[in-house]
């Protein structure tokens, strides 16, 4: 496959441009706030969720640009979750993507605020889409994504787990929250976005779960994390690769609309260490 970067060039562009236009200026009191928020958004990393929710768009009858105000809102969400992850009480990580995390260089306060105010924009956000019963639907679903039945309960469940006795089912029930749910969520939101029938929605609902747990599996091998502690390579591996092949067939009947989302599960089985690319058909 072309390089990430470059196969969903025109997605990326546009989901610069919306959370752009989204975040208020660091001109505009309270600049420092502002500037905070702008600090922790730009530039992003893989853009993963929100290239997911464009995917899922077009592979269920849309067109990319009905999901880019979802996808915003679930990068805010993504972004705020990484605020305050590296906040003293949480990680305590001095850095994120190359630089000082967000509370290292505006303080812990701000951090915190800046996180604060992220996920209050993402529903904000979520209200410029013309179509008040699309609207309610995406706002239900990313609010129990994120909230304490979804992503925060995965990291409380993370934070309570005694590490010395780490078992696969709290393993698997720290990902499926933590990281899944607003992976899943971003596969659902495309398909809210594209007004897709319930049929499609449920597959988006199977491909997103099953994407979400390749993708942690697969951070916890290249972080030696996670299931590393309780599972040899070789084992994470061939589960992140039946995950993915799993998730691939899922969305097979949905034909050629849904070549960038196979796609997108085919970048997730590059990233697998220590292999050059594998078919996961
Ligand atoms: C503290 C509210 C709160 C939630 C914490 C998501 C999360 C829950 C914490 C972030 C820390 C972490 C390592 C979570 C696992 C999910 C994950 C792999 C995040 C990194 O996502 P990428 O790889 O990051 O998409 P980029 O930088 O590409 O955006």
């Amino acid at each position: 496959m072309a390089k990430y970067e470059s196969y969903y060039k025109d997605y990326l562009t546009a989901i610069e441009q919306t959370l752009e236009k989204v975040l208020p200026p660091q001109t505009q009191h309270p600049g420092i706030l502002h500037e905070a928020m702008r600090y922790s958004v730009f530039p992003g990393g893989k853009r993963f969720r929100p290239v997911l929710a464009l995917a899922a768009c077009e592979a269920t009858g849309g067109k990319m640009h009905d999901a880019l105000y979802a996808g915003a809102a679930i990068e805010l969400i993504h972004a705020y979750s990484l605020v305050h992850d590296d906040l003293p009480s949480l990680d305590n990580d001095e850095m994120r993507r190359g630089k000082l995390s967000c509370h290292k260089r505006f303080g812990e306060a701000n951090a915190l605020l800046a996180g604060d105010a992220l996920l209050t924009l993402a529903f904000q956000v979520l209200t410029f889409i013309p179509a008040p019963d699309a609207v309610k639907s995406l706002i239900l679903e990313l609010s129990t994504a994120s909230g304490s039945c979804g992503m925060i309960g995965g990291q409380v469940a993370d934070l309570d787990v005694d590490r010395d006795n780490l078992d696969l089912p709290m393993l698997d029930y720290i990902s499926i929250h933590k990281t899944g749910k607003l992976i899943k969520a971003s596969a659902v939101m495309g398909a809210i976005a594209s007004k897709a029938p319930q049929t499609s929605k449920d597959r988006m609902e199977k491909f997103g779960e099953l994407l979400g747990m390749a993708f942690q599996s697969i951070d916890d091998m290249i972080d030696r994390d996670g299931y590393a502690a309780v599972m040899k390579s070789k084992e994470i591996r061939d589960k992140a690769r039946d995950l993915i092949a799993k998730a691939k067939r899922e969305i097979k009947p949905l034909g050629k609309k849904a070549v960038k989302l196979q796609a997108l599960a085919d970048y997730l089985a590059n990233r697998i260490p220590g292999r050059k690319h594998v078919s996961v058909d």
